[in-house]
């Protein structure tokens, strides 16, 4: 066996790994040791910015598979019948930093690479089907309360509670936060949800609305705050370590995939703003469709490499996929470009684990750790008549999108029959949940509302919840402990 000898990042051999250079053993260590000056340089420099929100988590890589004909609705590849598709799933909480406990109560995250035919698509999504906000527009101050106050670095209960009851709109998501679904049992027993609209179109250029769920066919398990709080002592990565034990004793998680699907012209008229990222659409109101199955069937080699510098963003769609009229997506669409080219660099695109398995075939060069070129005679500008590579005019003239028009304003979307910020939250606690489930979401609510210092903060802690539903502002009121005056 040829001896495993160290090197230098040059793949010199390296000179010792125990002992600096030094002037006679006791003298003074010289400069010139580059070897010395490489590790500790190197060391830190090991760290890429952490995501500025679902910093902690893991994922595996898997395929998707489309079991069922939806060809009537998108004429995207891999969702043609059959296809099997490459996949990357991240998992991750949202408020806690890298070294963070898995099992705080927290939304999950839910992201989704599907390497296909035709590119990367991303469906960047969490753990629940709606979230806290309408507008992208609030989400950093959304972000920003949910971590740490500025002076003490501490995290704080009044600034929780001041922006959720300060953002009526927030109640829907908060319920399902502060319910079972809180602190998933493992990420394996949890579904996930695309939870915007997005759109899909067919190969006739027809138009479709869509809600993508993913069914755990591992069945929902929950841990209690109590389970939650033990564990997160004893084992922060406890979510993290479940996923990699599972697929390493063969024991692959699966989801099936169903879609709502909403015809373009319903969206109109329909009772709610079918884009309003606060809301769902009732399954009577749309049916879940079949579409395939997820499984993921391989951890990660490398943690860093694959997992900390993947980069999921809601912009990577593929032809048959786009977007809605939800301007939380709109921003989106934006932003995870954004970071990805602050956090990981410019070429984030060309690390192995985010490059596509097509071709690229573009005008983008050069720029810091580039590893694509194209030929030498390649030419670097477009229009040009030396054969460079020129858009599909098939694609200009696609459908997708939607008609609109207006004045500019800065104004909150047009209320449809049933908006408003309450009632499906109130739907939630009265039909979905059960007794036991009721009884655990007010003591949930309870204890962490316990922590509010400011008596008036408090008063509209329990009118936010009587709002709801006045039974569990009731509850919450009788379950809070009176504040010494
Ligand atoms: Fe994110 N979000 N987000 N988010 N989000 C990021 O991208 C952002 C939102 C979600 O495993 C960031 O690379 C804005 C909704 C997941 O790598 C950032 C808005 C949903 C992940 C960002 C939202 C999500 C992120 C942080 C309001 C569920 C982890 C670092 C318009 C539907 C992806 C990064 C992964 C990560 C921006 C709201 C889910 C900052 C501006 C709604 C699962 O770009």
């Amino acid at each position: 066996m040829t001896d495993n000898f160290t090197t230098t990042n040059s793949g010199a051999p390296a000179p010792a790994d125990s002992n600096s250079l030094s002037v006679g053993p006791d003298g003074p260590l010289p400069l010139h040791d580059h070897y010395l000056v490489e590790k500790l340089a190197q060391f830190n420099r090991e760290r890429v910015p952490e995501r500025v929100v679902h910093a902690k988590g893991g994922g595996a890589f898997g395929y998707f598979e489309t079991t069922e004909d939806v060809s009537q609705y998108t004429r995207a590849a891999l969702f043609q019948p059959g296809v099997k598709t490459d996949t990357l799933l991240r998992f991750s909480s949202v408020a806690g930093e890298q070294g963070s406990p898995d099992t705080w109560r927290d939304p999950r995250g839910f992201a989704l690479k599907f390497y296909t035919t035709e590119g990367n698509y991303d469906l960047v999504g969490n753990n629940t089907p709606v979230f806290f906000l309408r507008d992208g527009i609030k989400f950093p101050d959304f972000i920003r309360s949910q971590k740490r106050m500025p002076g003490s670095g501490l995290r704080d209960h009044d600034m929780q509670w001041d922006f959720w009851t300060l953002s009526p709109e927030s109640a829907h998501q908060v319920t399902w936060l502060m319910g079972d679904r809180g602190v998933p049992g493992s990420w394996r027993n949890m579904d996930g949800f695309g939870s915007h609209t997005y759109q899909w179109v067919n190969a006739e250029g027809e138009r479709f609305w869509v809600k993508y769920h993913f069914k755990t066919e591992q069945g929902i398990e929950t841990l209690t705050q109590a389970q939650a709080d033990q564990i997160a002592g004893e084992d922060a990565d406890f979510h993290r370590r479940d996923l990699r034990d599972a697929i390493n004793n063969g024991d692959h998680p699966a989801w099936t995939l169903y879609v709502q699907v909403m015809p373009y012209e319903d969206a109109k008229s329909y009772r709610f703003n079918p884009f309003d990222l606060t809301k769902v659409w009732p399954h009577a109101d749309y049916p879940r469709i079949k579409v395939g199955r997820l499984v993921l069937n391989r951890n990660p080699e490398n943690f860093h490499a694959q997992i900390e510098q993947a980069t999921f963003a809601p912009s990577n769609f593929v032809p048959g996929i786009g977007a809605s009229p939800d301007k939380m997506l709109l921003a989106r669409i934006f932003s995870y470009a954004d970071a990805h080219r602050y956090r990981v660099g410019t070429n984030h695109a060309e690390l192995p684990v985010n490059a596509p398995k097509t071709a690229v075939n573009s005008y983008s060069k050069d720029g810091a750790m580039r590893h694509h070129f194209n030929a030498a005679d390649a030419p670097v500008y477009a229009p040009n008549s030396v054969g460079g590579p020129h858009a599909d005019p098939a694609r200009a003239a696609e459908t997708g999108g939607w008609e609109t028009d207006g004045e500019m304003t800065r104004a909150a979307a047009t209320l449809h029959a049933e908006d408003d910020d309450f009632g499906q939250a109130r739907a939630l606690y009265n039909t979905v949940l059960d007794d036991a489930a009721r009884e655990r979401l007010v003591n949930n609510i309870a204890g962490h509302v316990s922590a509010v210092t400011r008596p008036e903060l408090l008063e509209r802690v329990f009118q936010y919840w009587t709002n709801v539903d006045p039974d569990l502002g009731a509850r919450v009121r009788a379950a809070v402990p009176p504040r010494a005056s």
